[in-house]
């Protein structure tokens, strides 16, 4: 087993593709109900909050030991400090509930190698080596039992950087060879053991960072953790395709539905263990946003909260959580039980449950007229506003539903618009539409092709802080198109406007052939240039280029396609096309 190299890990990292769960009736019947859970990273990095020696660290705090490389017995001492006096198990889960979150995951064993719970494996835990001598995850198993909150435990299986024989540690010098084996027998098996023994109900093991680890170690694990809780979860990080459910990349938000049981995970600010000087919390619309949105395309949203070394969640993210829970309480069944219904409106998103249709409306419509698209084979009939009730009227077109709305939303943050229908929604019009009065974003991932691929890109901006796009890229020139259909209910003027990046150098940029209908249509797309600090993630610097203004007339089936026209074009990354409204009168 090699050490994980700085150049040569990728997402991938973060474990195989889709993986299933085969007994999910016996396992996992809770969770893809709860769409929302809370992740918790805490441990000795919180204590230093981002700052060694005087100097802060940008990014994600959990690996500051590595960032700073802070040789593995210096660290530990840190442990001599950690006093998380302020720790209360049972306002952490009520914060939990009031969240509206449905589910638990703490960070047991980070690649710090510090255990957080009492163990016998070894003395590099909370209960032997800091002045605490509480183990938090019995007292947060206790109070998780008492309100029925699963619970899960976060166990980094392949890194440890106290260990020798573990990966990732590649700063303190090591005597004699490193054996992977020997760290995964003396201590990842028995300590998961004693979580899996000692804390009754574990909900998930959560896996990180598979990276190199052999098949026949993550078999073990799996069967280790079958033997002992044959109920007990596996996330997709325990590598080599073996987990019962998917975890998408760190802070992945998908923009199509997404099969099988998953779960994106996402920070709050742009760390996930405490950083005392990130200010940088996403708002709680943002944070509604973006779990409607994995909801949407049929995953759980997981959110995390970065405890201090004192052991309080930061006031902050504490009082923005509270605002996410009181939206749940008044909206949540529009979210949890529900089944993803469209895949892209351009207010928000869409959820279903049997016959019922939730609209969740970020961007109220400022003419009064909502548009979803079609359900064929099933009737409306009828629409009302979740917040007071009150019914609206309905039009259901062939192709397209308008429903008419009052000028005010009736929530601040989203309001949920609930058609019932007379049949179970089975499958909407696939074709987006463009709709007067709202821009239409057509993803890479939604063009039909020839001549070019669909990659995925993920790349981080501050360190750890990961961003992804997936993107159409090798443009053969020629003979490289991309083509994106849709549906035009009512004539109008739009601009098309480009987001890509391209690390073409020189002034003159990439030339391309727009066609919209019968017309074709020169273009320039400038160079963006890009960040080859990592040569396998480039950091993309997209950019949004307009080209030009169409006019549409009414009509199903039309379509825009670009094509690149000369070879500066072929290492374009497009990430999507958006149709934006120009308002011009007829
Ligand atoms: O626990 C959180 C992160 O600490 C953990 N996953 C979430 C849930 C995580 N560990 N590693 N990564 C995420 C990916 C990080 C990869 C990198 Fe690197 C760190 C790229 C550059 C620095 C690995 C180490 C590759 C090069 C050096």
């Amino acid at each position: 087993m090699s050490a994980l190299s700085s150049r040569t890990v990728s997402p991938e990292m973060w474990g195989g593709p889709a993986a299933r769960c085969a007994a999910l009736s016996e396992r996992g019947s809770w969770f893809p109900d709860a769409k929302f859970g809370m992740f918790i990273h805490w441990g000795l990095y919180s204590e230093l909050g981002g700052c060694w020696q005087d100097k802060a660290y940008h990014g994600i705090g959990e690996w500051i030991q590595w960032r700073a490389r802070i040789p593995a017995a210096e660290y530990a001492r840190v442990a001599q400090r950690f006093h998380p006096v302020d720790f209360n198990a049972r306002e952490w889960v009520r914060t939990v509930q009031d969240a509206g979150m449905r589910y638990l995951v703490i960070t047991a064993k980070h690649h710090d190698g510090f255990a957080m719970f009492r163990s016998a494996v070894s003395p590099f835990n909370i209960v032997d080596a800091t002045p605490f001598k509480r183990d938090p995850l019995a007292e947060l198993a206790e109070a998780c039992r008492d309100v029925g909150m699963p619970l899960g435990f976060y166990y980094s299986q392949t890194q440890d950087w106290h260990e020798p024989d573990a990966v990732g540690n590649e700063w303190d010098a090591v005597e004699g060879e490193r054996r992977f084996d020997r760290y995964l027998e003396a201590k990842a098996l028995p300590q998961i053991e004693e979580l899996l023994t000692n804390y009754g109900d574990v909900a998930i093991l959560w896996f990180d960072t598979p990276g190199p680890i052999a098949r026949e170690d993550s078999l073990q694990l799996q069967a280790r953790i079958r033997q002992l809780q044959p109920g007990c979860l596996i996330n997709s990080r325990i590598g080599n395709e073996l987990g019962d459910y998917e975890t998408l990349g760190d802070q992945e938000i998908p923009r199509q539905p997404h099969g099988g049981l998953w779960e994106t995970i996402d920070t709050h600010n742009d760390t996930w263990g405490y950083v005392a000087h990130d200010r940088n919390w996403k708002a709680p619309a943002e944070i509604l946003r973006r779990l409607v949105q994995v909801a949407a395309c049929g995953g759980n949203y997981v959110l995390n909260v970065g405890p201090d070394g004192r052991g309080r969640i930061p006031a902050l993210a504490d009082r923005m959580l509270q605002s996410v829970g009181t939206w749940l309480e008044a909206n949540g069944t529009a979210l949890y039980g529900t089944i993803p219904a469209v895949a892209s409106v351009p207010w928000g998103a869409c959820t279903a449950r049997d016959k019922t249709l939730y609209a969740h409306v970020f961007d109220w419509p400022r003419d009064g007229r909502l548009l979803l698209p079609g359900v064929p084979g099933a009737r409306v009939r009828s629409v009302r506003n979740l917040h007071d009730g009150a019914s609206l009227a309905v039009e259901q077109l062939p192709e397209h539903i308008v429903v008419q709305t009052p000028a005010m939303p009736p929530d601040a943050f989203a309001s949920v618009v609930v058609l019932e229908l007379d049949a179970p929604l089975v499958a909407q019009n696939p074709r987006p539409s463009l709709l007067s009065g709202w821009p239409l974003r057509m993803d890479a991932a939604n063009a039909e092709r020839s001549g070019c691929r669909l990659r995925k890109r993920s790349w981080m901006e501050k360190f750890g802080d990961w961003k992804h796009a997936e993107c159409l890229e090798e443009w053969e020139v020629p003979g490289g198109e991309a083509r994106w259909t849709f549906d035009v209910p009512e004539a109008g003027a739009f601009y098309l406007d480009l987001e890509y990046s391209s690390p073409t150098e020189g002034d003159e940029g990439s030339e391309w052939i727009l066609r919209c209908g019968s017309s074709e249509t020169p273009f320039v797309l400038l160079g963006t240039g890009e960040s080859h600090g990592d040569e396998a993630n480039p950091r993309l610097l997209l950019r949004k280029c307009r080209i030009g203004l169409l006019e549409f007339t009414r009509g199903s089936g039309q379509a825009v396609a670009i094509q690149p026209k000369d070879a500066a074009g072929r290492q374009t990354r497009l990430a999507a096309v958006t149709l934006v409204p120009a308002r011009i009168e007829s």
